[in-house]
């Protein structure tokens, strides 16, 4: 009997260990020349294969690399053109998410490059430094296009961040996390075929990929270490946690470093977010610990503390001063509903009863005005709302302040919207006026997106507020949106 349950519990532990046998790949920092004092980066979105799974060809798309992207690290205060150029055979865009830029060099659905052409996003750097991202938004195809493999990181230093003491050794001690889960065919290839109800309830799967590789790990030293996460899913919530249950400090959301740090033992993000955070692996010399996501019980990296070379140890306990505009400011207040249209199979996700018309402008935001957006899920399933070119500071959940947690007062570009749930965030444009060419706000969990439940607004001169920071586009800018031959 002894000899069998001995035998039994080594049947259950090699049915739970997990090879990790694949170190983290972290996408390379993306080169650039300077041009007349202009950052240039040429990025090339192309078809390739990826071995995911050992001695297979994955068929991927990717920037500059197989799957995924190069890292994009400007600073604010830079002049920047990215030549976004399409090798695939079919069109696509490239948005620039959280960047905070003209609305023609945003990347959205009109932003579109056809095949064998170029679109060139130029712009001067206009925000605090944040982890951001790019991915494709053409209206119908951003969640195949992101499935595929396209999403990079872009991310934003400042005078602030550089100097503030955080570690900010890329890839060393300041380690890119892009997360996602893919399905798979029986000859592991990437399966994207929702059905009607999958658009409805999210196409996920318990196959998590980390940088693009399945069970990484990834060796680091005995100290502070950051990781940039991004949950770069279509539709999948992920609930992180370390496998001993450790705290940690959440630095940044997406649109930045929080005021202080904030202390978690774990950490939700919805499809889109970002944050910022901060592991002390001083006294783990030696050991192992596991990043797992509670919610499906999955390891999904290893991370090794085997080095013992100095690193941070002491971490700042100011980060940021963040300009606050209490509700009392607010001009006006404009009302979200997240809903459905339609019955059955011919029901579309909405926003107000409308789903996306690219022809149609759904809200004209005066600049400088502060104004109340509340979104509220009418719907028993999760959504989120991402509101393009702004940040946005999050006031309340279901009526009250104090339903908002310490580590989303921060700036945010995507805020979750639980099952009936409503949430007040405060919102102010304050640059690039133009009437023509919108914004999105829109759900970010990429099927319901392309399904419709997404609106446009443009900003527009201010009766009230005359006083215009930054002028509108340059001509320059204009001229360089006609998409280029290759
Ligand atoms: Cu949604």
């Amino acid at each position: 009997m002894k000899q069998f349950l001995s035998m039994s519990s080594m049947i259950v532990i090699a049915l739970h260990s997990i090879v990790y046998a694949k170190v983290l790949p972290i996408p390379p920092l993306a080169s650039y020349t300077v041009q007349n004092g202009v950052k240039v980066f040429d990025m090339n979105i192309h078809a390739s294969t990826t071995q995911l799974f050992t001695g297979i060809n994955t068929r991927t798309y990717g920037v500059n690399r197989s799957i995924l992207g190069e890292t994009i690290r400007i600073h604010n205060g830079d002049q920047v053109k990215i030549n976004w150029s399409n090798r695939l055979s079919e069109p696509t865009t490239m948005h620039g998410h959280g960047m905070h830029v003209p609305a023609i060099m945003d990347g959205g659905p009109k932003n579109k490059i056809q095949p064998n052409t170029t679109w060139q996003a130029s712009y001067t750097v206009n925000q605090s430094a944040s982890t951001n991202w790019y991915h494709p938004h053409l209206m119908g195809k951003t969640a195949e296009h992101v499935y595929m493999g396209l999403a990079g990181m872009i991310i934003v230093d400042d005078d602030n961040s550089d100097t503030i003491g955080l570690p900010k050794t890329y890839g060393v001690d300041d380690i890119p996390l892009i997360i996602q889960d893919k399905r798979f065919t029986s000859s592991k290839q990437i399966d994207y075929s929702p059905s009607r109800m999958e658009i409805m309830r999210g196409y996920t799967s318990s196959t998590m990929l980390v940088n693009g590789a399945i069970t990484p790990y990834v060796n680091v030293k005995d100290s502070w270490i950051r990781f940039r996460v991004l949950n770069a899913s279509n539709s999948s919530l992920y609930d992180l946690v370390f496998s001993d249950s450790r705290s940690f400090k959440q630095i940044a959301t997406d649109g930045g470093l929080l005021e202080k740090p904030v202390t978690l033992n774990h950490l939700l993000l919805t499809p889109g977010e970002r944050a910022e955070i901060l592991v002390n692996f001083s006294g783990d010399l030696g050991s192992s610990i596991v990043l797992k996501e509670n919610r499906q019980n999955i390891d999904m990296m290893n991370i090794n503390i085997n080095s013992a070379s100095a690193g941070v140890n002491v971490i700042p306990s100011k980060l940021n001063t963040l300009v606050r505009y209490p509700l009392s400011k607010a001009k006006r207040t404009r009302n979200f509903v997240l809903n459905r249209i339609g019955r059955g199979p011919n029901g579309h996700m909405a926003i107000n009863g409308k789903t996306m018309n690219i022809n149609r402008i759904d809200e004209v935001v005066p600049i400088n005005s502060v104004e109340i957006w509340n979104i509220t899920n009418s719907m028993g399933m999760e959504h989120n709302f991402h509101i393009h070119a702004t940040h946005f500071q999050i006031i309340e959940r279901d009526g009250s302040s104090a339903n908002v947690s310490a580590n989303e007062k921060g700036y945010k570009d995507v805020v979750h919207v639980p099952p009936f749930s409503s949430v007040k965030v405060i919102v102010k444009m304050e640059d690039y006026i133009d009437s023509k060419n919108g914004y999105m706000y829109h759900c970010h969990f990429l099927e319901h997106e392309d399904d419709g439940m997404m609106g446009q607004f443009t900003v527009v001169q201010n009766p009230n507020n005359p006083v215009v920071k930054w002028a509108p586009i340059q001509m320059d800018d204009i001229l360089t949106f006609v998409p280029i031959p290759l």
